[in-house]
């Protein structure tokens, strides 16, 4: 056995997945410099990845057309019973679901290396942090791991001889007969694809995909699918969120969460440029919060991430500059298009587009169809520590203390810039019913409507009842220490499909109005769906927008509203006796304002 584990449990685990997946070779990651360069360069060595040569140790990865984002459909809460899983997920009983997927992992890594991924989920002090152990047999895998989670030996040594961990098992399923040459993706057929949670367990089972969420399995997988059920259970929370730090001209800090459903902004917020004077923004996290209640009686929160996974067409230095600064090196692009000079482009990019590059798919770009070169799930690995607004304190193992909550979405129409929740509950009611377009961050439709409570519907381990109630349960703990909750919408279009809002740095005069509202400052007006800017509160100085569009993007349509109340009862009624009474009350109460 593998002389660095010490770890009892971890090697009868290790020797039980050899003997299941029978890999040619089992190799325990070290986390260091050396082992990322040695897989990477096998990998270029096979054709699997491409180097750059216009950034310094960066590296292009083209996946199998069928596996480009996260698979909900193919998701599963795998509980004793049904209901623990909840409306919103996928169930399969866990009997039921180990049965099926021994007979994938059965010789799986066949002709493959099994990886052995010791990793923190958190600063590997941090009394929020946890420990998981990936197996892999994908090397893409493992370097992706080394930027997105706390690698390596010090994690073995943290979990000791008979320290806990999270076990997630992950094989793109595909073995190689032997002779059999290997494709540069190799991966399952989509019917094969099962990424599982056993949440009762702490036990994770994913196979047949090699991307993003599917595979990198300390993110969605651990962070917030398991991390969200033992949450519940201990008390804390485990959410989809950016967290940022807001500091104001007079130096007062703000930390600000914010859950926006996946490819809606959250990367882009964390990064922010504010256009308003004197007001500083710094990065701590940019997709997964935890959060405890420490003694002083307020939220704090860490990033349990390394690195970010962002999505890449869109990412400018128009958009997003502290983006593009952090992805000058050290970074792992996937599906990106490649130019003749050797770089990575996309569609959204600074500048002209070039005008010959290689697409995602590995063909001449353009081409006849007018696809577009760079998939519109694109992604860049890279760590955080090379974002140039990386917060001080983002590594602080008790973490940072949450000021402000921000719920949004993606919608063309209906739901104003922003608006403030009248107090904590009806800041979770305003959660519990978010909606939002759908996006190619799953594979799936993109564009149609759906509830999307808490930017989780996709992430939350147990039942989406029980969770409402956890987050009221919050609310009373936390009492006039809560932080105050908003809802925003960047993504308001006018009828003839452009952008009433102008987003990204420009977000900061919303953030500054919620900062101000924190203080008493900024005056608000009362609406039947909660607290919109009073005209003239909201700081629009040197911004050149239509005097109409402002009006637009804080009207709210009485009628428009009122037909959004059977939908929502419709979503509340999902979850039976499980959906909290506050939350009905809620509802009649919007139903009452809106007469
Ligand atoms: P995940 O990583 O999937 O969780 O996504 P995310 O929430 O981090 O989204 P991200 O910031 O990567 O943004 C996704 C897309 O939305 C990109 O194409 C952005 O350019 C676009 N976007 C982000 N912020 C804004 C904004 O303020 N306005 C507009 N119009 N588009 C935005
Ligand atoms: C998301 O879809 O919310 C992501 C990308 O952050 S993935 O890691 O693939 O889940
Ligand atoms: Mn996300």
């Amino acid at each position: 056995m593998e002389k660095p584990v010490k770890n009892e449990k971890l090697k009868n685990w290790i020797e039980e997945v050899r003997q299941l997946c029978a890999p040619d070779s089992v190799y325990v990651c070290d986390g260091s410099k050396k082992e990322y360069n040695t897989l990477m360069a096998q990998m270029v060595e096979s054709g699997a990845a491409i180097k750059l040569k216009k950034r310094k140790n960066s590296f292009l990865f083209r996946s199998d057309p069928s596996d480009v984002a996260r698979v909900e459909d193919r998701t599963y809460i795998s509980t004793p019973e049904q209901a623990q899983a909840g409306p919103t997920n996928n169930w399969v009983a866990p009997d039921e679901l180990k049965a099926t997927m021994k007979d994938l992992y059965k010789g799986c890594m066949k002709g493959r290396t099994m990886y052995v991924i010791p990793f923190s989920m958190g600063p590997i002090d941090s009394p929020i942090a946890k420990i998981g152990i990936e197996i892999t047999d994908s090397p893409y895998v493992v370097c992706n791991m080394h930027i997105m989670t706390r690698v390596g030996k010090k994690v073995l040594k943290k979990l000791g001889k008979k320290g806990e961990f999270i076990p997630c098992l992950h094989s793109i399923g595909a073995p190689l007969e032997p002779g059999q040459k290997d494709v540069s993706w190799p991966c399952a057929p989509i019917e094969k694809k099962y990424i599982s949670h056993f949440t009762d367990e702490n036990l994770i089972w994913s196979y047949g995909s090699g991307y993003g969420g599917n595979a990198l399995l300390g993110k969605k997988c651990l962070a917030l699918r398991i991390a969200s059920a033992m949450a519940k259970r201990e008390g804390w929370m485990a959410e989809h969120m950016l967290i940022l730090r807001l500091t104001s001209p007079e130096g007062k800090q703000y930390h600000i969460a914010a859950a926006f459903p996946s490819a809606c902004g959250k990367t882009n917020l964390a990064m922010l440029r504010p256009t308003i004077e004197g007001w500083k923004c710094e990065c701590v996290g940019d997709d997964i919060a935890w959060m405890k209640i420490r003694p002083d009686g307020r939220l704090h929160a860490i990033n349990p991430e390394a690195g970010f996974f962002g999505v890449a067409p869109g990412t400018s230095y128009d958009s997003n500059p502290m983006a593009m600064d952090t992805i000058k090196k050290n970074a792992i692009f996937t599906n990106c298009a490649l130019t003749d000079k050797g770089d990575v482009w996309w569609e959204g990019m600074d500048g002209k587009p070039p005008r010959h590059a290689i697409d995602w798919k590995g063909r001449d770009w353009p081409n006849e169809n007018k696809e577009v070169a760079a998939h519109a799930n694109a992604r860049f690995t890279v760590p955080a520590s090379q974002c140039p607004v990386i917060c001080e304190d983002w590594e602080k193992p008790e973490g940072v203390p949450i000021d402000i909550f921000v719920f949004g979405g993606r919608r063309a129409g209906l739901v104003p810039l922003v608006y403030e929740a009248y107090n904590f509950n009806h800041g979770v009611f305003m959660g519990a019913s978010a909606s939002s377009e759908t996006t190619t961050a799953n594979i799936g439709a993109v564009g149609n409507l759906r509830r999307d409570p808490f930017a989780m519907q996709p992430f939350c381990g147990y039942n989406m009842g029980d969770y409402f109630r956890h987050w009221l349960d919050m609310g009373d703990r936390l009492g006039d220490k809560a932080p105050r909750v908003f809802y925003v919408n960047w993504f308001r279009k006018t009828s003839d499909g452009r952008w009433l809002w102008p987003g990204f740095g420009e977000n900061s005069r919303v953030l500054k109005w919620m900062c101000e509202r924190v203080d008493g400052k900024a005056e608000a007006v009362q609406t039947p769906i909660g607290l919109l800017p009073k005209l003239g509160s909201l700081d629009l100085k040197g911004l050149k927008i239509d005097e109409r569009d402002i009006h637009e993007l804080l009207k709210i349509d009485m009628d428009a509203w009122k037909a959004e109340i059977p939908d929502i009862e419709k979503h509340f009624a999902q979850f039976g006796d499980r959906l909290p009474d506050e939350l009905k009350k809620q509802l009649k109460a919007l139903q009452e304002r809106l007469g």
